[in-house]
């Protein structure tokens, strides 16, 4: 199956009229729109190379790679040009597809395939992501049934959650929450909690049990970020595969936190983004804008911060503390005055806090602990303050109006 995939994909470029994706002048001509026409020889050796089954192709798609990784790591992220994010895309799934024909039995040699795809998916662009997906995940089948899933040691007594903080300020619970009562909590901006809307979320059942996670995701790579909070002078993020993140931060003894935090990990594995759906409350807002997953063990801190959207809150598995302020509280809030994380309270421990910050006992919050199965509606530019009392699974749906 993996062989007749490969092929079918790699003759794409050989049947040009079909899909404007695949047709080599049209590509080239938009890649070189956007970057310029130095990289033309690039991509249309690129192309040639491909239609002729070049016995250098593999060392070429290398060298297009290299060029169009340097070019992403030039500047900010959100200034690279859409052209060299497809040239990423195309030179990390020909180089795969190339791979997969070699006769080479190592799990490195597979895992390393899906590493190229789990990059292109992160950092290329659409182009040619459905074709990558489809790749990726029959390499990933092959890899457990070639070598099976790896196997994770869940201590017998998993640490029982953090003791639970005395909720006095709770977020109003309400159950069966009709729409049109929602948009009352929109319209006045009211933080609110759903309790029973995503029973039958297949992520509900099943994501608690890690043998499922590894059998969708063992494999793929993810980005994870190391260190107690965004603001640790220690602060740091790393690549992993999915199972060792679980071996190591989530089940493991590291003594460092790790967290799989804002990530658009449902857009990279679709496996993981079909036992999920976009709850109806997102209805009573105007786009969506972001979907990410939060996935860490216990202990995760994301500071007291304001976002400048509204949020659904999607708790699937484990506990979470939330405090919420209004933004009119913001001057009792401390924010940070300057850098980039100006939406960032100076507060960090929400229970000792120095006598440099003294209006912050005066400022009113609400708060909860986040069930499984619950949404929590926190109102654009609310401060949110959250830390996860056992291993924890959130997905966050970001709206604007
Ligand atoms: O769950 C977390 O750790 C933080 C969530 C968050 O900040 C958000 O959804 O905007």
């Amino acid at each position: 199956m993996l062989n007749n995939l490969v092929t079918t994909q790699l003759n794409y470029f050989k049947q040009e009229d079909k899909d404007p994706r695949f047709n080599c002048a049209l590509v080239t001509r938009k890649i070189c729109d956007q970057v310029g026409h130095s990289v033309t020889p690039f991509i249309t050796t690129l192309f040639d190379f491909v239609i002729q089954d070049h016995p250098q192709l593999l060392e070429y798609t290398q060298e297009v790679y290299d060029l169009a990784w340097e070019k992403l790591h030039i500047g900010q992220w959100n200034s690279v040009k859409q052209g060299w994010r497809t040239m990423y895309s195309l030179s990390c799934w020909i180089h795969s597809l190339l791979k997969c024909f070699q006769e080479n039995t190592t799990m490195q040699h597979w895992t390393s395939i899906i590493e190229r795809c789990d990059m292109a998916l992160m950092m290329g662009d659409d182009t040619y992501s459905d074709c990558i997906h489809d790749l990726v995940e029959l390499v990933h089948s092959h890899v457990i049934q070639q070598f099976g899933l790896p196997t994770i040691i869940i201590p017998d007594t998993i640490e029982p959650p953090t003791k639970r903080r005395r909720i006095e300020q709770s977020i109003p619970h309400v159950q069966r929450l009709p729409l049109s009562k929602f948009k009352e909590h929109v319209d006045k901006q009211e933080p609110v909690i759903i309790t029973d809307s995503i029973q039958d979320w297949i992520a509900h059942q099943q994501w608690k049990n890690p043998k499922y996670l590894l059998k969708k995701a063992a494999y793929r790579t993810v980005p994870i970020e190391i260190g107690k909070d965004y603001l640790d002078q220690d602060w740091t993020q790393k690549l992993l595969p999915f199972h060792e993140y679980l071996r190591d931060y989530v089940y493991g003894t590291s003594t460092k936190t790790g967290y799989l935090a804002q990530h658009t990990l449902f857009e990279q594995i679709r496996p993981l983004s079909s036992d999920i759906e976009e709850p109806m409350y997102g209805l009573a807002f105007g786009n969506l804008v972001s979907r990410n997953a939060w996935f860490g063990p216990k202990g995760t801190v994301s500071p007291l911060h304001t976002d400048p959207y509204d949020n659904l809150l999607v708790q699937v598995v484990g506990e979470k503390y939330v405090r919420l302020y209004s933004n009119s509280e913001n001057e009792r809030l401390y924010p940070q005055t300057s850098g980039l994380l100006t939406n960032t309270s100076q507060i960090r421990d929400l229970e000792n806090v120095s006598d440099e910050f003294p209006e912050f006992k005066n400022a009113k919050y609400v708060e909860c602990t986040l069930q499984p199965g619950e949404i929590l509606f926190i109102p654009k530019l609310f401060w949110h303050y959250v830390e996860s009392q056992s291993v924890s699974f959130s997905v966050s749906y970001w709206f604007d109006k």
